[in-house]
């Protein structure tokens, strides 16, 4: 079924050995001089890729990175198997290959084939893995879903520049007294990949948010409008501070962050579909009773977003996750032409 670890590992090394690559696959630059954080780490991480994946990374051709936390904690089971799937025929569809990214049987898992996505979905207790769990996790050989944070980080390690996912976390509301921030945004001011989100979550404070992403020096680029979105509506009420309108836009901005040796990656913050939003009178008074019940049951930490996105899911008779299916889609085809944007710049 999978190659050998070891095979991989040599395949990894190989890469970089040979000095490639251009910005525009592989997030770890090998030029000399150039800012290059996942390079010595992916000599000796524990990759394992699906021998599709591996084969469009080898090739130079367009790869997505999908997140697996939105899998096992953001979508109710059994849907959340048949989304798994669509979005990555949605990748394929718009021309490039699916990677979706979760930690099995020790190893990073690059790509996941039926049977073990299948485990993935059916397992009890899956971890949601950030940046602090990953070690751990790989190391007592546990199942877990990684989260953006920890997709980020494999996707770099792996090679891959582009990562599509649903919302990203941020700042919860209450954090001045929870102190409740996503690293996910810090982890987009140091690992070189872009992300592509309906934006935020709204659930979170999108101000708080947005102010946090400048501190950190990360681009948070709305496509195609001038709002920033708020992943089930299109218009936060908020501006974003930067606006692009075309995959080839945005992959420029992707090579030109590498080209000036800054780290990080950017936030692509893509609206949902007219037909699929819920404007923002609509879901804000949905939010806030979430909020309240999850305040009531003195929900905390990892436990909070996952809650939150049950709750308005149920409180809007599925509404709310035919809207976040629909938004991780049209995220899932624009990765893809960002992906494929960036190869032909490569070449
Ligand atoms: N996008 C979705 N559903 C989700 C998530 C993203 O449509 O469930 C997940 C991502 O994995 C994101 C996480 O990193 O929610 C944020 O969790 P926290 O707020 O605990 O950092
Ligand atoms: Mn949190």
């Amino acid at each position: 079924m999978w190659p050998a670890v070891m095979h991989e590992r040599r395949a990894v090394m190989t890469r970089s050995a040979k000095g490639r690559i251009e910005s525009g696959r592989v997030a770890g630059p090998a030029r000399p001089g150039e800012h290059s954080p996942g390079r010595d780490r992916s000599h000796s991480a524990p990759l394992r890729f699906a021998p599709e994946v591996r084969a469009a990374l080898d090739a130079g051709t367009a790869v997505v990175a999908l997140e697996s936390t939105l899998i096992t904690h953001g979508l109710p089971f059994p849907r959340n198997h048949e989304v798994a799937l669509a979005v990555e025929a949605e990748v394929r569809a718009a021309g490039a290959v699916p990677a979706t990214i979760a930690v099995l049987d020790g190893c990073i898992q690059v790509g996941l084939d039926a049977p073990t996505l299948d485990r993935l979905v059916h397992a009890r207790d899956v971890a949601k893995l950030s940046r602090a769990d990953l070690a751990v996790c790989l190391v007592r050989r546990g199942i877990g879903a990684t989260t953006v944070a920890a997709t980020m980080i494999c996707a770099q390690l792996a090679g891959i520049a582009v990562f599509a996912t649903g919302g990203i976390g941020g700042v919860h509301r209450g954090a001045e007294s929870s102190f409740d921030v996503s690293a996910d945004l810090s982890e987009l001011a140091q690992t070189p990949v872009s992300v592509v989100a309906a934006g935020a979550k709204a659930i979170l404070d999108l101000g708080k948010t947005l102010e946090v992403l400048e501190t950190l020096g990360v681009p948070v680029i709305a496509v195609g409008q001038d709002a920033f979105p708020a992943f089930w509506s299109r218009d936060s009420g908020l501006r974003a501070p930067l606006r692009l309108d075309t995959p080839t836009e945005l992959a420029a901005a992707h090579r030109m962050r590498r080209a000036l040796g800054l780290p990080g990656g950017q936030l692509i913050a893509n609206p949902v579909p007219v037909p699929d939003e819920i404007p923002r009178a609509q879901i804000e008074p949905i939010i806030a009773v979430a909020l309240a019940d999850a305040a009531a049951e003195g929900i905390a930490a990892k436990a909070v977003t996952p809650f939150l996105l049950r709750r308005i899911h149920e409180l809007t008779g599925g509404r709310a996750l035919a809207s976040n299916v629909a938004l991780v889609r049209n995220n899932a085809r624009l990765a893809a032409a960002v992906a494929i944007a960036l190869c032909a710049a490569a070449t």
